[in-house]
């Protein structure tokens, strides 16, 4: 196996081996690196120009939203072009703390390109009766926007109106959809289509969302279980937290994946874990843990509920019956949990989306996150961190107007029809992405607004793009000619992160023990005929109050600019937009807080049987409410003599999600890293073991077929051991409705690569609706039989 198949497999950061040690300066040597790259990078002026910006260099900061972390921005601006960006010293997304440097990772240096990127949609658009999609101004954007949603009220129900808003989470968007125009109908991007389960066990368990991120810095023992975090965060401050417990504490670092990741080479131990059996790991572990008296006897007493019923779920699951579904070894298995639980509390998990997007992910979670529980690291320094955020203002507490809220009492579809009683989700979540083409089909959903936000690469994809074909109103408030915004009637071209106002307030951080936040103002201006998102809101809010003579929609008019807003939010703290952006940072440690914190009645929940919308809704499923083994397949596809590959789909260090695909900087260094620039081809990779490669004839660079029971496409085949056998992944992300624009004309797609998720249908999570990647597939080559 050669090298180049083995980095490319991984998607790895270029980051030197660590022989045992990768060391913190590789790491920030690398993002530097890739920091010169972005500077050299498109430079293009919000016209359209290209001519070199020559003029006096300022500095502003941001906050990177390209995954929604927050990292600190330093922009380097010229003539109103970001001609570079670094990260923020000692910020606690972006640093490993005090005094240390800030860096960005390779998708958030890729925010650069988004500012200036000719690609952007560069002026709002209406579409006519006739079909065509024209250029309009913003004035007759906001008027035909409130036109058309005031008709679409009339002649539906505003309640059939789904809001898909997704990174940009912000109050504000909340009240103009579900305040005042009247839907309860919202996918959250959190529960639905990132990890349902882990959002919502950890709630659940007690622990909040908190089981996603420990105490890495403190930690002796970390499990990245179903995590590529020197991938996913590459340099940023989880990746550093976990480098620094490496080097400065000596700790321990495990990977469980079936995929050989680059955060596999760097562990001391990799399970390469069968997929989807990650719930009978983690009652093996149990089992050890349990048998040999490992655990923390004071906290299961004092601190938690359930534990019965979950020491009999572990005595079924000894170590040699785990390793038989898991394909592990015992005796790694006896090591970890050994490992894990003699460093407690001092020993952290971190699980998200790897072992949450699968049928039976519930389960996989609740297992993994009872570990905690068991051996009491619940907010001890190295374990499971209960992080605590700053208390902003919230919308109501600034809000000086009254409104009367018009979503109130209306109870989602799912839970008000009868249509919907096979799905126990309807319990807990009132929306599945899945179900969506359903609800249209049923008229319970018959419009939509797409903001920051691409459904079709998210799961059931032909459903969908057949459901937003259907819908009488689709907008889209985007940065790109995507998979909607080419199908909208109404399409409002967003500002992008650098051309507006931020506030960001954080959880986990580099920073333990203090709640932190982060602010910026706007580093250059709106590009093209572009607006920040507050702007396109409250514009259409402005609209609406014209059109309807309802004065609720005048509330926004409070404030006369997005800074004014974000300074009421921040009055609590005692703090402006202003004071956060200027300084040598552009962030605020807060209180501190200790640890253990959570009082004499904390209680950590082993079995769910007392949270009702759960029990109810896992009666429904099947499922008990302790943790038990429920096996791949039980919900969600199993591998057949027809399908006998099981697909699951991935990411790729330098893109996020479907958002930064058309900057062709980023593909071209995507090829180079997968060795294939030479090849005509800019789309995703298809990642197989030479085993499966050869039982099919099939070899590097080759571009083959990928099929199963709901869809197929073709993409390029790359043939390596880091695949896991009978396991093919892919990023996601591409293809027909992916934000990847050729051509003259931005709303041309390239045909390179496939929308992963053609291959899906409504395989979920039961719990909580999230969208279960894993899938039976088979691989041929393209054009063959
Ligand atoms: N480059 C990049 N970084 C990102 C993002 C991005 O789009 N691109 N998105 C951001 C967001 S929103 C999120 S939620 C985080 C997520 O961050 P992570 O949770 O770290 O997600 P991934 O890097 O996808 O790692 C998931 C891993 O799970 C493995 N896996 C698949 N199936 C199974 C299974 O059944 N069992 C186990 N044990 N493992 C399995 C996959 O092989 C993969 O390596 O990343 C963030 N960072
Ligand atoms: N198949 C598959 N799908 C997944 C996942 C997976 O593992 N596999 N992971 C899931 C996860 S973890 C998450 S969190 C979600 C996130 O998924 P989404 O919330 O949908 O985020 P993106 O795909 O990053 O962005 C969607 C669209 O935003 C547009 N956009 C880019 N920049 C801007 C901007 O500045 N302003 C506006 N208004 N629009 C912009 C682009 O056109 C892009 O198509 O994806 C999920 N989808
Ligand atoms: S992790 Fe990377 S993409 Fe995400 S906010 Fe930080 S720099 Fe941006
Ligand atoms: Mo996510």
């Amino acid at each position: 196996m050669t090298d180049r198949v083995v980095l490319a497999a991984a998607g790895v950061v270029p980051m030197s081996e660590r022989e045992g040690t990768l060391t913190r300066r590789n790491l920030l040597k690398t993002a530097g690196a890739a920091a010169g790259a972005a500077a050299l990078g498109g430079c293009l002026s919000g016209d359209g120009t290209d001519s070199a910006p020559s003029g006096e260099l300022s500095t502003a900061f941001g906050n990177c939203w390209m995954c929604s972390h927050n990292c600190g921005q330093k922009a380097y601006v010229q003539d109103g072009t970001v001609v570079n960006l670094t990260g923020v010293d000692g910020h606690p997304r972006g640093s490993a703390g005090p005094d240390t440097e800030g860096t960005l990772c390779p998708k958030g240096l890729a925010q650069l390109d988004k500012t200036h990127d000719p690609k952007r949609i560069k002026e709002p658009h209406i579409r006519d009766e006739d079909g065509t999609l024209r250029k309009v101004d913003w004035e007759t954007a906001f008027e035909e926007t409130a036109k058309r949603l005031v008709a679409f009220a009339e002649e539906n129900g505003s309640e059939t109106f789904l809001d898909a808003t997704s990174w940009a989470e912000t109050s504000i968007f909340r009240t103009v959809w579900r305040d005042l125009y009247g839907s309860p109908e919202r996918i959250s991007r959190g529960i639905h289509v990132c990890a349902g389960p882990t959002f919502v066990t950890g709630g659940m368990m007690g622990v909040g969302s908190n089981n996603r991120v420990p105490d890495y810095q403190n930690s002796e023992y970390i499990i990245a279980w179903g995590r590529n975090i020197l991938n996913s965060f590459a340099g940023q401050f989880e990746a550093k937290g976990v480098l620094e417990a490496i080097e400065e504490n000596g700790a321990t670092l495990v990977t469980i994946d079936p995929q050989h990741t680059i955060t596999a080479q760097k562990s001391d131990e990799w399970m390469p874990i069968e997929p989807r059996t990650d719930g009978a790991l983690a009652l093996a572990m149990a089992n050890v843990i349990i048998e040999e008296e490992l655990y923390d006897e004071e906290f299961v007493e004092n601190h938690t509920y359930g534990f019965e019923a979950y020491r009999e779920a572990a005595a079924e699951m000894p170590p040699e019956e785990a390793a038989e579904i898991t394909g592990l070894d015992a005796d790694q298995i006896r090591r970890v949990a050994r490992g894990f639980a003699e460093a407690a509390p001092q020993a952290g998990i971190s699980v998200w989306t790897g072992t949450a997007q699968a049928g039976n992910g519930w389960k996989a979670t609740q297992n993994i996150t009872a570990l905690n529980g068991l051996v009491g690291n619940i907010d001890r320094p190295g374990g499971l961190r209960l992080w605590k955020y700053p208390a902003t203002a919230s919308f109501g507490q600034v809000c000086e107007e009254d409104y009367t809220p018009r979503a109130e009492y209306k109870e989602p579809a799912l839970k008000k029809y009868d249509e919907y009683s096979d799905y126990p989700v309807r319990h807990i979540e009132g929306i599945a992405h899945n179900l969506v083409p359903e609800m249209v089909d049923n008229d319970h959903i018959n419009g939509i607004v797409c903001h920051h936000d691409d459904p079709l690469k998210d799961g059931n994809a032909d459903a969908w793009i057949e459901a937003i074909e259907a819908m009488d109103l689709v907008i889209s408030i985007d940065a790109y000619w995507n998979g909607v915004s080419r199908r909208a009637d109404i399409v409002l071209p967003e500002a992008t992160q650098l051309e507006k106002d931020t506030l960001g307030t954080g959880n986990w951080s580099a920073y333990p023990n203090h709640k932190w936040i982060t602010g910026s103002k706007a580093a250059v201006d709106p590009q093209w005929n572009t607006k920040p998102d507050f702007d396109i809101l409250t514009g259409i809010a402005d609209a609406m109050a014209e059109r309807t003579d309802n004065d609720d929609w005048t509330i926004f008019q409070q404030w006369d600019s997005h800074e004014e807003y974000i300074d009421d939010q921040l009055s609590t703290l005692d703090l402006t937009l202003e004071e956060l952006d200027s300084g040598e940072t552009n962030y605020e440690l807060l209180e501190e807080y200790d640890y253990e914190q959570y009082g004499e009645d904390f209680t950590f929940r082993f079995d769910l049987d007392q949270v009702s919308s759960f029990a109810t809704a896992a009666e429904e499923a099947g499922m008990d409410t302790a943790p038990e083994w429920i096996s791949p397949g039980t919900y969600g596809d199993s591998t057949s003599e027809e399908y006998p590959l099981e697909f699951t789909d991935v990411r790729s260090v330098f893109f996020s999600h479907g958002s930064n695909q058309p900057h062709e900087r980023l593909q071209d260094q995507f090829a180079k890293r997968n060795q294939l620039s030479e090849e005509d081809y800019r789309g995703n990779y298809l990642y197989l073991h030479p085993r499966d490669a050869e039982e099919r004839g099939i070899e590097t660079g080759d571009l083959v077929t990928i099929e199963s029971k709901s869809g197929s496409g073709d993409l390029m085949a790359i043939v390596t051991e880091r695949a896991r056998p009978g396991f093919v992944t892919s990023q996601y992300g591409f293809g027909q409705t992916s934000a990847i624009t050729t051509g003259e004309d931005a709303r041309e797609r390239s045909a390179d690569g496939m929308n992963t998720m053609t291959l899906h249908d409504t395989q979920m999570d039961p719990i909580t609706g999230q969208v279960d990647r894993h899938i039976a597939v088979d691989v041929t080559p393209a054009g063959g039989d």
